[in-house]
């Protein structure tokens, strides 16, 4: 069955996906649209217009983590534990990223120093979450990767690309945390996985909306 991967250069979503994708090394097509102006084609086969879209032969999936569960189902050792609460739990440890994610961009949009400390206070309440969990176990879940990780690798790829221009340490007294983010960039195919001139157009995407930390 082909896969083609309907994404967007900086999407964190899109990210997840990739990873996943090329971590298994599983062959696929990419075709990115503008999300300011999705095409035809696009709406056509899929209404509800979010990014990613996995096209699986002609059919449609959309929500990143529901894609990387039908990317596991294509690979021949699951990352997910077979029990079904097991699976619940890996499944709550992967939607928790989702509000990291939120904070982090909301981060990156805050434009007075009061929105930026507040946002601030928010990511060290979910890191506080997620070095409870990394001092019990290396990955989000296990000590083994599972397909929960994949969820949080957007969120590493977003703080590498601003710790240049932050005057501070944002693992500051999360040490896991911070190490943790070298695992998972560090897996095979998974650090290279983010578009060319990530960073740069992630960057340039931010300035236009001129934040306070890129004021200081
Ligand atoms: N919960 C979705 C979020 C996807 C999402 O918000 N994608 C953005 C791009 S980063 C998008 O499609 N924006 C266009 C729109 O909402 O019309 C997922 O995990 O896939």
């Amino acid at each position: 069955m082909s896969l083609t991967l309907v994404s967007y250069n900086i999407s964190p979503f899109v990210l997840r996906v990739t990873s996943a994708l090329n971590y298994f090394q599983i062959p696929y097509q990419q075709k990115d649209v503008d999300v300011m102006n999705k095409p035809e084609w696009f709406i056509k086969a899929n209404p509800l217009e979010k990014i990613p879209t996995l096209f699986v032969g002609d059919k449609v999936i959309q929500e990143s983590l529901v894609i990387l569960e039908y990317i596991n189902s294509l690979v021949p050792n699951s990352l997910l534990p077979n029990d079904p609460l097991e699976k619940a739990i890996n499944r709550s440890r992967a939607e928790f990223s989702n509000d990291v994610i939120g904070v982090i961009l909301g981060l990156t949009a805050a434009s007075t120093e009061e929105a930026f400390n507040n946002g601030l206070t928010e990511l060290k309440w979910y890191f506080d979450k997620l070095e409870n969990w990394l001092k019990q176990t290396k990955f989000i879940y296990s000590d083994e990767l599972t397909l929960a990780d994949f969820a949080y690798v957007p969120i590493y790829a977003i703080l590498q690309a601003l710790s240049p221009h932050l005057k501070f340490n944002i693992f500051e007294g999360f040490p896991k945390v911070q190490q943790y983010g070298t695992t998972l960039l560090g897996l095979p195919r998974v650090g290279t996985s983010k578009p060319e001139g990530y960073e740069q157009i992630l960057l340039e995407r931010i300035k236009t909306r001129k934040p306070y930390f890129l004021s200081v």
